[in-house]
């Protein structure tokens, strides 16, 4: 007999049935017991009206095998008989460390993350990975349907990309190496080298000294590169239209998740775009809100998105034309005013979730620019060299995944929308 999973019951009724996952919850009314059993699709009750199987303990895992029947009073109206079950293994806690069959669990963020394996088998938690998983099969489907191929680009490499001292550094051998920033030269390598049109699904590696809601120092970064481009705004449409796909989609594929965390999605149109310039002024004239030279901070950023959803409507904004002196190397700068660069941020409830922008394609403008930075391009051939044998124009951008799902659900903190975080405290589990 087959294995059915417990969404897929309503069809059975009658029937005979074998179930598998684990006890939720337990009413012992001495004759009768009736069990909550949870897969990892939902929650059906058994019935067990002989005397045995006493102390039972809750999250022991079962199987089931037993008669479909009605019940108006279940979860879904339905009930499972049980004919034969067998315990698959013996739990040995003293007690929980967690209350996992509360639905809105209640323990604190260190403890979900110090119990993993435990404070994932809450329903709610577990939604937020289902949200998450939908998010990278629409990214993957997405960029397919758009002649985008995927690749899978070192993570052990020999410098970093996006300046800054963020970098980590491993021993290799006799040599010292980094961990990846983010795939940037790869995936512009990849352009160059005949593919055109790449995304990545992939770690990145920030060695950055915030311990804050929004920073990981590994995330799952969402990387896009596209060739041919006549300049940053193929790319901010692009982008725009795969956001518009994703909320469609996970409005059909995740509207009970949604609905866990009361979130009614917006109908994404045409997303606002602001340069950094009228973004500073409207901060400063609206809000009495200093900002850095040439960007936001993060109180900057949940004032813009607050003006945004005011005026347009939207919870997204497109901030464009960040100086050069606050973007890498490899920015393309701006036509009219060679102080700026083709690149922007989208900032989506407050938080910005993703940089891009169109990249330097001349190899000797890139070299130079190399030189202007105070690097030595020498140090990069491997990717400055790609650029002699004939480099279009092309641009890309990343999405922070875990970002972009903790805002998705309005969640707190980055940590809740990561599975086993790691930050400057934490390395397990
Ligand atoms: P950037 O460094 O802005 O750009 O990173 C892109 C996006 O990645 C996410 N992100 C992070 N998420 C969690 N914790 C962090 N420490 C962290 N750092 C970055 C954010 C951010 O918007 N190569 C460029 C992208 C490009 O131009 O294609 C880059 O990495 O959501």
């Amino acid at each position: 007999m087959e294995r059915t999973y417990v969404k897929d019951l309503s069809g059975q009724i009658g029937n005979p049935v074998l179930l598998r996952g684990w006890v939720h919850k337990i009413r012992d009314f001495g004759k009768l017991k009736f069990i909550m059993l949870r897969d990892k699709t939902g929650l059906v009750q058994l019935v067990i009206s002989d005397q045995t199987h006493e102390g039972l303990r809750i999250e022991t895992p079962l199987e089931v095998r037993g008669i479909l029947q009605k019940n108006d009073k279940a979860v879904k109206g339905l009930e499972v008989q049980v004919e034969a079950l067998s315990i698959l293994a013996e739990p040995e806690y003293d007690i929980l460390p967690i209350e996992i069959n509360r639905e809105d669990l209640n323990s604190a963020l260190e403890t979900n993350l110090n119990y993993r394996s435990l404070s994932l088998r809450n329903v709610k938690k577990r939604a937020i990975f289902k949200v998450q998983e939908e998010i990278t099969e629409c990214f993957r489907t997405f960029l397919k349907g758009e002649m985008f191929s995927e690749i899978h680009t070192p993570k052990l490499v020999s410098s970093g990309t996006e300046g800054g001292s963020e970098v980590f550094t491993v021993k290799y051998f006799d040599r010292r190496a980094f961990l990846a920033q983010s795939p940037q030269f790869y995936k512009q390598m990849m352009v160059g080298a005949g593919f055109e049109r790449v995304f990545e699904v992939g770690h990145a590696y920030r060695a950055e000294l915030h311990n804050t809601w929004r920073h990981l120092n590994e995330y799952v970064s969402l990387d896009v590169e596209m060739g041919f481009i006549k300049d940053e705004f193929d790319l901010m449409n692009l982008e725009n239209r795969f956001m518009k796909y994703l909320f469609d989609h996970l409005k059909e594929t995740c509207a009970e998740e949604l609905e866990m965390y009361h979130i009614t999605l917006e109908d994404i149109g045409e997303i606002p775009k602001m340069t950094l310039e009228e973004v500073h002024e409207i901060l400063l004239d609206r809000y009495d809100k200093k900002s850095p030279v040439g960007n936001i901070d993060a109180e900057g950023e949940i004032l813009i998105s607050q003006y945004v959803k005011e005026k347009y409507n939207s919870d997204f904004v497109f901030l464009t034309k960040y100086p050069v002196k606050k973007r890498p190397v490899y920015a393309m700068p701006d036509d009219e005013n060679p102080e700026l660069t083709k690149s922007f941020d989208l900032i989506y409830k407050g938080l910005e979730i993703t940089t891009g922008g169109q990249r330097i394609h001349s190899y000797s403008h890139l070299k130079n620019n190399m030189i202007k930075f105070g690097l030595n391009p020498d140090d990069f051939d491997f990717y400055v060299d790609t650029f002699k044998y004939g480099m279009p124009p092309h641009g890309g951008f990343a999405i922070g995944l875990e970002r972009l799902t903790m805002k998705i659900l309005e969640l707190d903190n980055i940590r809740e929308a990561t599975l086993f975080p790691r930050d400057m405290k934490r390395l397990t589990p």
